[in-house]
């Protein structure tokens, strides 16, 4: 007679993944990955890639918009450059991502703007000239 394998239930398991959510689980910038196991805890496998690079990070809050800004545009200028990210939902299967934008600078120690346009119904523009840089900010759509 057999039987069939047991799994430890204190390992992370090895069975079927549910999710794969990406976020800053400690909120130094680099994106970490949390990996659910149907058959046992979570892992998350944190991201210790070299530092060096400058960012910020935004949460943003819609007032006239929906609440997560979901559909936003993001701009930024570092140095002249002008970059640009649309603010997405939805994440993973059962999971979601870290609500939170990154936004890069690379070697640059100042980002010279960032402008938001917030979604319709509002589609107003804000803009913060000069951000403080690596950290994160909660900015609200102004009323
Ligand atoms: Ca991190």
């Amino acid at each position: 007679m057999t039987s069939a394998p047991r799994r430890d239930p204190r390992s992370r398991g090895t069975g079927p993944h549910e999710g794969w959510p990406v976020g800053d689980s400690d909120n130094d910038c680099r994106l970490d990955v949390l990996i659910g196991n149907k058959d046992g805890a979570p892992l998350l496998l944190r991201n210790n890639s070299g530092t060096g690079n400058h960012w910020l990070g935004l949460k943003l809050e819609g007032v006239n918009c929906n609440r997560d800004a979901i559909g936003a545009e993001i701009r930024w200028s570092v140095n002249g450059v002008i970059r640009s990210r649309l603010r997405n939902g939805g994440g993973s299967y059962l999971s979601s991502h870290d609500p939170r934008e990154i936004l890069g600078a690379g070697s640059a120690v100042k980002i010279d703007w960032v402008e938001i346009v917030w979604p319709q119904p509002s589609g107003k523009a804000q803009r913060l000239v000069s951000p403080p840089i690596d950290r994160y900010l909660h900015v609200r759509e102004e009323a």
